[in-house]
């Protein structure tokens, strides 16, 4: 294994930059060409990348230090082939573009007529993107004024106007990919920096993996406008100024479509760093914050269940009385509030659903019996009142599923209240059995006949709708295979349940006819991963399989 020093290469025309960004830390393993630091002058900002794959050993630059040409930025332990590879060398100046803005140019006289402005040198890029126009026509350039911004995935750049005068027309927009030579725009033209950027010869710069050269070679750069600190987010506020981000926060934020400009950066100097990004969007997905675009479409009140208030196309208006007789019915009260419930659970909620199966043969065939013996109560024991206790003790040994969210932190109730989705001639209700932990199985079942019935007959009380941890929604008497439950916020997961079938099952000598029950459970993301929801759904399986476990 051998340590070599990874150093900063060729980055053009800049004396000393300073480290803004660290993006590995010790112990990491990096591939070569992984970007390693971002630094950042008043002209640019760039990534610089490792020459070399290996574990980062030990860093040789903090935040805030200034590094040039050949400063060492951390030593790699590098395996195999890597290994041999020698330090990377500096590479020669003579990358140094003849556009590179340091360099002012010498302004001639006045050109007549119109001048056009074209690409410079900018290294070894090619088909860079245009993410910012910083002009428009009517505009009066001065020499060396930046144009456009443009970003490789590796540095962001403005591209300076190589002459002075009114302009007239300009040739890139949004979204372009512009390479050296390119005409960006067409000026009314009083001066002309002289000479004009020329394709410069391709240098050692070029050499260099990532080649942040390209990034010296342009002139002062959007990212590194220092913003003015930025306000908590407010949608309805104007534009704070350019964002200050490096290339990949920005091909982030792009690639989410997150606006940059209306985050509040954490880093130096209010420099947007990844994580605010990440902040902003789970902020937009929790409905804690909006985007402007959001609030300028948002309509008093709330949404208006077309999808504006969503940033989405509008709801499509048919008129559906061309194509055949229609008849047009309002919804219900309970349809209506219960579908406006269940569309912010199922848009706010990364609610993801796993499926399993349980054998519930022993456990139906007990239930059978059960029901035999108890004729006469008048009571029915219901598979629903089996999976109410059998979700108890899930619920007991993964206290995450009954738990809800606030805010940043989660509270785990030390209740057990079970919500079962019952179906009424006016829609959904969701009557709870309250502490389900305290209360048999024929208990449950009995409450659970009345609950029904008054859901149906429409006299369930608030209270008893209310206060659920957890829910049961079962289709088993109806039928069905699988099928994906939305979850009743502010609870953060719910049980599908269908219809259970015999089938061969495969005993390890022969197959055995079993009742398997489908199970579907939904969960939310945030809070549960797919290993617990897996290990939810096996635990469930168990007790169910085998009901003694409850008492375990
Ligand atoms: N597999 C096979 N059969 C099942 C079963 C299952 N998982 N669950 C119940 N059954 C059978 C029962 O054995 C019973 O059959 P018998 O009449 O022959 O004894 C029949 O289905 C009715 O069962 P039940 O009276 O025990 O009622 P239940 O506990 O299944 O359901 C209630 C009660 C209120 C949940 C139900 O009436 C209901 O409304 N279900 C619909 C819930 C719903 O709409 N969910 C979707 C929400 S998302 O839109």
């Amino acid at each position: 294994m051998a340590l070599i020093e990874v150093k900063v290469p060729d980055i053009g025309d800049f004396d000393e930059v300073a480290v803004i960004e660290l993006l590995v830390k010790v112990g990491d393993t990096v591939k070569a060409e992984q970007s390693l630091i971002t630094v950042e002058s008043d002209k640019a900002s760039m990534e610089i990348p490792s020459s070399t794959a290996g574990v980062v050993k030990e860093l040789k630059v903090a935040l805030g230090d200034k590094v040039k040409e050949g400063s060492v930025v951390l030593v790699v332990e590098a395996a195999g082939a890597a290994a041999a590879a020698p330090a990377p060398a500096p590479a020669p100046a003579a990358a140094a573009p003849a556009a590179a803005p340091a360099s002012a140019p010498a302004v001639a006289p006045a050109a007549a007529g119109p001048v056009e402005v074209r690409v410079p040198d900018i290294g070894d890029f090619k088909d860079v993107a245009v993410i910012e126009v910083l002009v428009k026509p009517g505009d009066k350039i001065a020499v060396e004024q930046s144009l456009i911004t443009v970003e490789s995935d590796k540095a962001s750049m403005e591209i300076p106007s190589s002459a002075a005068g009114v302009l007239k027309e300009l040739k890139v927009k949004i979204g372009d990919t512009v390479n050296i030579g390119d005409l960006l725009a067409i000026l009314e033209g009083s001066a002309v920096a002289s000479p004009s950027p020329q394709p410069a010869p391709q240098g050692g710069a070029v050499a260099q993996p990532a080649a942040p050269a390209a990034a010296a070679a342009a002139a002062p750069q959007a990212a590194s406008v220092s913003a003015p600190a930025a306000p908590a987010h407010n949608p309805t506020s104007a534009p704070i100024g350019l964002p200050h981000a490096s290339p990949s926060v920005r091909k982030f934020a792009r690639e989410l479509g997150v606006p940059l400009e209306e985050i509040k950066g954490s880093g130096p100097k209010g420099r947007i760093v990844l994580a605010d990004v990440q902040g902003f969007t789970q902020a937009v997905m929790a409905g804690a914050a909006q985007t402007r675009a959001q609030a300028a479409k948002a309509p008093a009140g709330g949404g208006t269940g077309d999808g504006a208030g969503l940033g989405l196309i509008p709801w499509p208006k048919v008129d559906f009385a061309k194509f055949g007789p229609i008849e047009r019915k309002e919804m219900g009260r309970i349809k209506k509030i219960s579908g406006a419930n269940l569309l912010r659970n199922a848009v706010m909620i990364p609610a993801v659903t796993n499926h399993d199966d349980a054998d519930i043969t022993d456990l139906e065939a007990f239930r059978v019996s059960t029901n035999k013996e108890n004729e006469k109560s008048g009571v029915k024991v219901t598979m629903l009142a089996f999976l109410i206790k059998a979700c108890v003790a899930a619920l007991k040994k993964f206290p995450e599923f009954n738990s809800s969210i606030d805010g940043d932190a989660l509270i785990y109730k030390q209740f057990w209240h079970i919500g079962f989705a019952a179906d009424t001639p006016n829609g959904l209700m969701v009557p709870v059995i309250k502490d389900a932990d305290k209360k048999g199985v024929l208990q449950i079942s009995q409450e659970m006949g009345e609950l029904a019935k008054k859901a149906r007959e429409g006299k369930l009380s608030p209270a008893e709708m209310s206060g659920a941890t957890f829910t049961i929604s079962s289709l088993g008497g109806i039928g069905g295979r699988y099928f994906t439950p939305i979850i009743n916020a502010p609870e953060v997961a719910i049980l599908g349940v269908c219809k259970s079938t015999m089938e061969p099952v495969w005993d390890g000598k022969a197959f055995q006819p079993r009742l398997m029950l489908p199970l579907s459970l939904t969960w939310d993301h945030r809070v549960i991963d797919g290993a617990a929801a897996a290990r939810f759904n096996a635990y469930l399986g168990q007790i169910l399989g085998d009901f003694r476990r409850v008492l375990l």
